[in-house]
Parts: C-alpha cells; structure tokens; sequence
C-alpha cells in the first residue's frame, strides 16, 4: 500500500523547483567575458567604449568575419562560471604577476598573433556561445578532454569544434584559485597538443553562466552620478570636491563625513564640513594625487595610479596611500583592495583605518599607528573624468550582496518557506485516515511521570 505521504513529496519538489525557477529569472544585466584567440591571426574588432557591453548580435558579426573564409578549428573552453571580476580577483592583478591563476591564458594571449577581448557580452543563456559557434563552422561541438585530444586525428581540411568543459568553484575542498589554476593548466595542456599536432586553431575562452552578476545599468555613455548611490538623495547634497588639471576635470572626491583622530581614544573631528584648498594637487595619465589643505591645520592627501592589465583588458586604478599631516607629522596608510576599472569610480560606504580595516597604517611610522581615519559615504575617481562634472559609474565594495538585496533576498525566502510549510501541512492531513483504521496501531500519549 503507497504511502500517500510518498506521492507527493514529487509533487511539492517540483513545485518549490518551479517556484526557484520564477525567482532567479530576470537577472536582465548578467554578462559573460569572451577571450579569443588565434595561432593565425583574428580580423581587429572595432575599439568600443569603455565599459560597453557586446551584444550578441556584434558578436555574430564578428565571428562570421573572423571564422567565415574556409575551413577553421575551433578550441572552446567553457568554463562552468565566468566572469571578468574573476581575473581581477585571481589574475594577481594588484598583487604579483606569478601569483595569478591565469598564467597560460596570459601567455597564450601574449604569443598569439593577435586577440580579442570581450570583457562584457550580454549574457542570454548557457548554451549561446556553443549553438553560435556550431551555428558559424556548421559543425557538432565534439567533447574531448586533454587526454582524448592527444589520440584524436584533426582534420585540418574540415572545420571543427573541439569542446573543453572547465569547472568553476563549488568543490568546498578546493580554492576557488586552485580550480581556476588547474583550469588554467588544461589550457596550456591543450594548446601544446595543439602546436604539437600543428593545427592551425582559434580558441576562445568564456563562461556558461556569469559567476557574479554586478549590475551596470547606467553603462549606456552618459555618466550617472551620485543619483544613481542615493535612491532618494537629500535636499542639499553638498557638491563634491573637484581638481581640475590641465585639461578639465581630472580628480572627484565626494564624502558625507571625513572623520579623523589623532589618539586611539580621542575625538573625531570631521574635515568634511569645511572646503579644503588644492594646492599641490596634481594629474597626468597614469598618477593622480589629491590634496586636500584644510584651514583647521590638518592636509590630507590620496595618491592613485592607474595600469593596464591585459587579461581584463582595461585600465584599473587604486587608491595607494592616503595620507595624513597635522602639524609636521605625517602619517600614511597603505590601502588594501581599494581598486576599480579606470573608468569607473570607487564608492564605499566605509572606509576605515581599524576594525576590519580597507586602510591601514603604514609600519614605518609609528604616529600611524594611533591616528584613525573614518570616511562614511566616501566616492573617488582620479581618472577618465572627461569634461563631465559627474561621478562616473560606481564599483561599489560592497560587491553584489548589498543590504537591500540581502533584505529582498531573505524576505522572498521567508514567504518562500511560510507557503511550503502551509503546503506540507496541507499534505499532511491525508496521513490522518490511516488513525481512522481500527486494526493499526492505536495512537499511543506518552505519560510524564
Ligand atoms: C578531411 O575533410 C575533407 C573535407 O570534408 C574530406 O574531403 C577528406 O576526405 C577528409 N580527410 C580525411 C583523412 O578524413
Ligand atoms: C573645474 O571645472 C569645472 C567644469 O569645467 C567648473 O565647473 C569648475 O568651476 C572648475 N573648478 C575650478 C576650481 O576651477
Ligand atoms: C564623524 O564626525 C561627525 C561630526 O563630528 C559625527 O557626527 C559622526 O558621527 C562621525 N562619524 C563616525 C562614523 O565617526
Ligand atoms: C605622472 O606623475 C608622476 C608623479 O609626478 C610621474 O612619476 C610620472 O612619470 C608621470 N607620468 C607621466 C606619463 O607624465
Ligand atoms: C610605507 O611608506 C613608505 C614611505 O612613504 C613607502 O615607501 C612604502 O611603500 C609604504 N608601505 C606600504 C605598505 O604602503
Ligand atoms: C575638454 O574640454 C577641453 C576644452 O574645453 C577640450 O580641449 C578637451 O578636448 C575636452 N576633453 C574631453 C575628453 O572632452
Ligand atoms: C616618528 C614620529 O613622528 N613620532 C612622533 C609621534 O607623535 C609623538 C607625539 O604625538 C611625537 O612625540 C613623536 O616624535
């Protein structure tokens, strides 16, 4: 006799599946990174605006000019997730050069005739890369592994599409880096199979899914502003500080509060209340600096650079130091993961020099050591400022689970778990016909004492 019970537990799963499916449909600005390239050449692709995502249909265009003459083979390594924050976070880009998990990748990159990256394409689905290309070379992706690539005869003759699947990070034995690392040697075994075979190919390298879904709504060319950071800005936000450089604009500095203190006990004293002058201040194309004069006695400074990383294809910028003087003493604070692409600016609700802390006091002074620094609402951009008078596009260092998310999150969840409880409970009443039976076992109350 079926347990009703059994029956329909099916059911209730797939129904909490579908209800799973409703809630993470509609991530509209999701975007993979496309790497490609060739061991003999890739037609150049049209340079496009900073932080422009491609779309598939430019991306169509262009494989049809890149892949269209004659027969070619194509090396595709899918990786389960993909994203550009990925090569900033395990590339080593603000660290050392050895330490990244993409050596091969850089390398190939590097030695190939020529390359293209894609940063950002407009992500619509896990299988789009993989139907477009088959779509271009009339061919099934066949699925090999490093192994069976090094039996299997290619026919340089016909076209072909050899399919690679990578993992991404979800075994808890394994960092994330680690994976992305042995990844990253699978490439290197392949494309020496490749040059071993002398196969002419084209690679490409991207994710099945993004890893992280970072909005950039307002990529579209105009700059958005503070608007955008303050859902409901207050009557009279103060204008942010401005230097402008030889030609324009070039450094922007927004806080609602600059707080310092020079003991460990002491009291704060807010900068950002008075207007600083700028002397001293400087820009060029690669080094920026900030600093702010302040009538009460006290200059504080921020040093930024900017360089080119050639996996993420772009300019990131950092927030090196920044720097605190009051009455002939200096403190200066290194800054960890301060960072952002050169074109967007840097936002961050706290930036501290204690607790868990993106400042910290330099080592080789001691006076640092009991100075604090505490900026609450704290903007930056040394750079790509244009003409415009506007903050660009915020990397924000709260990453992608920000406290309304977090609250949007766990309050679907909660109405999520409200409704399946209710569900099972209803489900559950079919078990009470079985105390109805006078022959099963009679309902037994345990007795306390
Ligand atoms: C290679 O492919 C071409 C074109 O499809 C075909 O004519 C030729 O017979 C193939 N060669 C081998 C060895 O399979
Ligand atoms: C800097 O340039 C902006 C726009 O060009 C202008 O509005 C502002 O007054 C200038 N500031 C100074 C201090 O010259
Ligand atoms: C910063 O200083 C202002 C003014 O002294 C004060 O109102 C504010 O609470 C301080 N904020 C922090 C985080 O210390
Ligand atoms: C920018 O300024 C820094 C500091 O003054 C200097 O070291 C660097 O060479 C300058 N770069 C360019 C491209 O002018
Ligand atoms: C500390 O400051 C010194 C001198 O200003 C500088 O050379 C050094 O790079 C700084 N260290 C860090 C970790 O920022
Ligand atoms: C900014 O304005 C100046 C003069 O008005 C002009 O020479 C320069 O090309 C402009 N820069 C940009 C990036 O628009
Ligand atoms: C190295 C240095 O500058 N030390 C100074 C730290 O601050 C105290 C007073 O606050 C000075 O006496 C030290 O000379």
């Amino acid at each position: 006799m079926a347990d009703p019970k059994c029956s329909t537990r099916p059911r209730l799963m797939a129904f909490i599946a579908l209800l799973f499916a409703l809630f993470s449909t509609g991530s509209s600005t999701a975007q993979v990174p496309v790497l490609l390239w060739s061991s003999d050449g890739l037609p150049a692709l049209a340079p496009s605006a900073a932080g422009h995502i491609t779309s598939t249909d430019q991306l169509t265009a262009y494989l049809t000019s890149a892949l269209g003459s004659g027969p070619r083979t194509v090396v595709l390594f899918l990786q389960d997730k993909l994203s550009k924050d990925d090569f900033t976070v395990f590339g080593g880009v603000f660290g050392n050069k050895q330490d990244s998990a993409f050596q091969n990748l850089e390398a190939a990159l590097q030695t190939s005739s020529s390359s293209v990256t894609l940063p950002a394409l407009e992500w619509s689905g896990s299988s789009a890369i993989p139907a477009l290309l088959q779509e271009e070379l009339g061919v099934s992706p066949l699925l090999v592994d490093a192994d069976t690539l090094t039996h299997l005869s290619i026919n340089s003759s016909a076209s072909n599409l050899l399919l690679i699947n990578l993992p991404y990070c979800t075994n808890a034995h394994k960092s994330c880096k680690e994976v992305l690392h042995d990844n990253d040697e699978i490439i290197g075994k392949v494309l020496s199979i490749m040059k071993d075979k002398n196969v002419k190919y084209t690679a490409v390298y991207t994710g099945s899914q993004p890893s992280r879904v970072i909005s950039e709504t307002s990529l579209s060319g105009q700059p958005v502003g503070r608007s955008l950071l303050q859902a409901a800005p207050p009557p009279s936000v103060k204008p942010p500080i401005m230097f402008n450089g030889t030609g324009g604009p070039c450094i922007m500095l927004w806080a609602q509060n600059l707080n310092i203190s020079l003991s460990s006990t002491g009291a704060w004293i807010d900068l950002a209340a008075d207007t600083p002058t700028l002397t001293g201040s400087f820009c060029n194309i690669s080094n920026s600096q900030l600093v702010l004069t302040y009538a009460s006695g006290y200059t504080l400074s921020f040093a930024m650079s900017q360089r080119f990383y050639p996996v993420s294809a772009r300019n990131w910028f950092a927030l090196d130091s920044v720097q605190l003087q009051a009455s002939s003493l200096t403190a200066s604070f290194g800054s960890r993961s301060i960072y952002a692409p050169a074109e967007y600016s840097y936002h961050c609700m706290s930036v501290s020099s204690f607790g868990d802390a993106l400042l910290f006091p330099n080592s080789t002074n001691a006076n640092a050591s009991q100075w604090r620094l505490n900026f609450v609402d704290f903007q930056i951009q040394g750079f790509s400022l244009g003409n415009g008078t506007d903050f660009s596009y915020a990397s924000d260092c709260a990453g992608f689970f920000t406290a309304g998310i977090w609250m949007g999150l766990l309050s679907s969840l909660l109405m999520l778990f409200i409704f399946v409880y209710g569900l099972h409970m209803i489900m559950q009443l079919h078990t009470m016909d079985r105390f109805d039976d006078p022959k099963g076992p009679s309902i037994s109350v345990p007795q306390s004492e």
